[in-house]
């Protein structure tokens, strides 16, 4: 089922169309309403009138997270703040935290994107999702929300955590859906399954995201829950999920272009690069009225195809993030991101998925700790056998990452489990 199928399935040629028209719109109206980009648009030598249309973008100034901070909270609002009717803001763990607002339109326009997201991976109004994303200043919960109520599906918002209250919903309400952190996920799946109760579910799919997750986690959910597991990508400085969702064919996540025009920039070089290549997306939303961004730079590094899908819809699809610019660890100068350690992990049957990464600099060096649960099946308290174990997963890392590291096998469930994003770098040479 698609749920907005002119809009969907257009051709490349009348979506672009569409968005260089409003793109052109955008940026008459940040020129004339945000101080913030005047002055961007002055210092660059360039005038609203010289944005004709997409192929003008690479012209435009990059927004960063940073110019959110700087204008801290509502600097960059591009209407009055009596139009705001709604405000979510980030955690902070990274920074100063950012304030983002949306006015009446936006958030109609955000249920829209949402209700294609659902749609896409076969929710209907016959549907019950189990909404386990946090509701509060994170965006993934009301985004999740009242997307469900457009189509029409019961909403259960039950919000993150308190998992044995999530197990027995999702039992006795017999949800078909369950929306959260991938990372919850499995947590929940080891609820599930220490109550016996999985047999005894009606859930045929999950909508994951909020992080970022391989193919070889997704098989692991899909396994241990019974369910198809899709990606949902998002990030609130351009709306919050739902800004590309994954269809049932579980091949790239459809970005809904007619809102947000997608580019993929070397993050060296800062060029544009061709569809196909992995580099750092960056999005310009050209129909958000509170806080509409230009080339904002989501530090997410993924690749983007524009190939038609089959399943009928033509916009562009971006594949599984690997991960953030900022996540990426240089560990004696080879870059490295979590998930692929994960990869490895995931694919071993002698460990569970609970894993984390401890950095370190000792003596000068860096190191690289991975902390990794052994599955309850293959936990034995014969030292012979578990150094065997760690021998072997250490050869599988240090192959795919071509550094040394150190694998320390922990007994099951000891690692702390995330009920939102989880934890899985501690880089204790930040201090
Ligand atoms: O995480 C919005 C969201 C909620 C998306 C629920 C999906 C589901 P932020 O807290 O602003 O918003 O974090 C945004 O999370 O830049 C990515 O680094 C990461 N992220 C989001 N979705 C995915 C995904 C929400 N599917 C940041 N895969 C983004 C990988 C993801 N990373």
């Amino acid at each position: 089922m698609i749920w907005n199928e002119y809009i969907e399935c257009m051709s490349r040629d009348e979506r672009a169309n569409l968005q260089s028209e409003r793109l052109r719109k955008m940026v008459e109206r940040l020129y004339s309403n945000v101080p913030f980009y005047r002055k961007k648009f002055q210092e660059a030598g360039i005038s609203p009138t010289d944005i004709k249309g997409i192929e003008d973008l690479p012209k435009l100034p990059f927004t960063y997270k940073q110019d959110l901070r700087d204008n801290y909270p509502f600097g960059l609002f591009a209407v009055p703040q009596s139009e705001i009717v709604r405000i979510h803001a980030s955690s902070g763990t990274t920074g100063k935290q950012t304030v983002v607002g949306y006015t009446r339109k936006d958030l109609d326009m955000w249920s829209e994107c949402v209700a294609r997201a659902l749609t896409s991976v076969g929710v209907s109004k016959k549907d019950i999702v189990q909404v386990g994303y946090g509701y509060g200043l994170f965006t993934g919960g009301f985004g999740l929300h009242y997307g469900v109520e457009k189509i029409g599906a019961s909403v259960i918002p039950i919000s993150g955590g308190n998992t044995h209250r999530q197990v027995q919903m999702m039992q006795d309400l017999k949800s078909t859906t369950l929306a959260c952190t991938p990372s919850y996920a499995l947590y929940l799946a080891e609820a599930l399954k220490e109550k016996n109760a999985l047999d005894s579910l009606k859930l045929q799919r999950g909508i994951f995201g909020a992080e970022p997750w391989t193919e070889e986690m997704r098989s692991q959910i899909q396994q241990k829950l019974n369910i198809k597991a899709f990606d949902i990508y998002g990030l609130s400085e351009i709306m919050g999920p739902g800004v590309s969702c994954e269809c049932e064919h579980q091949c790239g996540m459809h970005i809904a272009e007619d809102h947000f025009i997608a580019e993929i920039i070397d993050p060296v070089t800062l060029q544009p690069l061709p569809w196909g290549e992995v580099g750092e997306l960056v999005f310009t939303t050209i129909t958000k009225e509170g806080l509409p961004l230009l080339r904002y730079r989501t530090r997410d590094l993924t690749s983007i195809t524009i190939e038609k899908c089959e399943c009928g819809r033509t916009t562009a699809r971006m594949f599984k993030c690997k991960g953030r610019t900022d996540d990426m660890l240089i560990i004696r100068g080879v870059n490295v991101f979590p998930t692929q350690v994960e990869s490895v992990l995931c694919e071993m049957r002698e460990v569970s998925p609970h894993y984390q990464l401890i950095v370190d600099n000792k003596n000068n060096l860096d190191t690289l700790e991975v902390h990794v649960e052994v599955d309850e099946q293959f936990f034995s308290d014969e030292i012979r056998q578990m150094e065997m174990l760690s021998k072997k997963i250490k050869s599988q890392i240090e192959k795919t990452l071509g550094i040394s590291v150190i694998v320390k096998l922990v007994e099951p469930k000891t690692i702390e489990r995330s009920e939102g994003k989880s934890k899985r770098v501690i880089d204790k040479r930040q201090k």
